[in-house]
């Protein structure tokens, strides 16, 4: 975006992330979208930083269906030239998504802080900014649910931790050096039992192409242990690289 003044100036920097950011709370006007039918799908409307609100159409008692987002200013992290981490220009997040399971026909956000909202919350690591967990939550926090996410040091998405603690419900994905998943490995679905985890692993051909994918157990998180039970291969056309035959096989 070229920003500038009333006078033609270009703003500083400093001016310049002070209008970007009161341009990004500027809702832009309502968008509505219609079905093939005929009868409008939803109304949506939008800042710079994305969507703030989607209200469906209103069902039998009257009642819109809504959809309401919330964003932040998040600061990654960069290593300055003396190797301590500082702050970087903040960038937008969104950190919540309220929707109502119920809600009066006059006001579509009534549930608001009630049993009845339905709030997902998200939270981000402080240096890159990569989703590290996503909350579903009732409006008065009667009841939630967490999801937490772990990364290695690529930034590639490693462990995906599901909300139920009474067991083990943590998946996990191995990469290759081009960041490509190898190995994607579930649970343990017995704790301490002999069951072994179900894994598929992906096998990449010179040109990058997934032209195998193994379905299988794994014992260990890394996918060590790998037992193949059934798989698909993929075949390419030699000359023009598009894909000719598909194989699906139990061994
Ligand atoms: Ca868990």
């Amino acid at each position: 975006m070229s920003l500038r003044l009333a006078n033609g100036a270009k703003p500083t920097g400093a001016m310049t992330r002070m209008l970007l950011s009161a341009l990004s709370d500027q809702i832009k006007p309502n968008v509505r979208y219609w079905g093939g039918s005929g009868h409008f799908t939803k109304d949506v409307r939008r800042c710079l930083r994305g969507v703030v609100t989607e209200t469906e159409p209103a069902d039998q008692n009257g009642v819109r269906p809504q959809r309401r987002y919330y964003y932040n200013q998040l600061y990654p992290h960069v290593m300055s030239s003396n190797g301590s981490l500082i702050s970087s220009s903040p960038v937008w997040r969104l950190i919540k998504i309220s929707e109502c399971l119920s809600a009066t026909s006059s006001n579509s956000a009534s549930c608001v802080g009630t049993s009845q909202e339905r709030v997902t919350t998200f939270a981000y690591d402080d240096r890159n900014l990569y989703l590290t967990s996503e909350t579903v939550a009732a409006g008065d926090n009667s009841i939630s649910a967490t999801t937490t996410y772990s990364y290695d040091y690529a930034g590639d998405l490693t462990i995906v931790d599901g909300p139920r603690t009474d067991v083990d419900d943590r998946k996990y994905t191995t990469y290759d050096i081009f960041h490509r998943p190898v190995f994607q490995i579930g649970p343990d679905p017995d704790g301490s039992g002999s069951l072994p985890r179900l894994a598929v692993k992906h096998v990449y051909d010179g040109d990058g192409r997934e032209y195998l994918t193994q379905s299988g157990t794994a014992t260990g998180v890394d996918g060590s242990g790998f037992s193949v039970t059934s798989f698909t291969r993929r075949t390419f056309d030699a000359t023009t690289g598009l894909l000719i035959k598909t194989e699906v096989v139990q061994p």
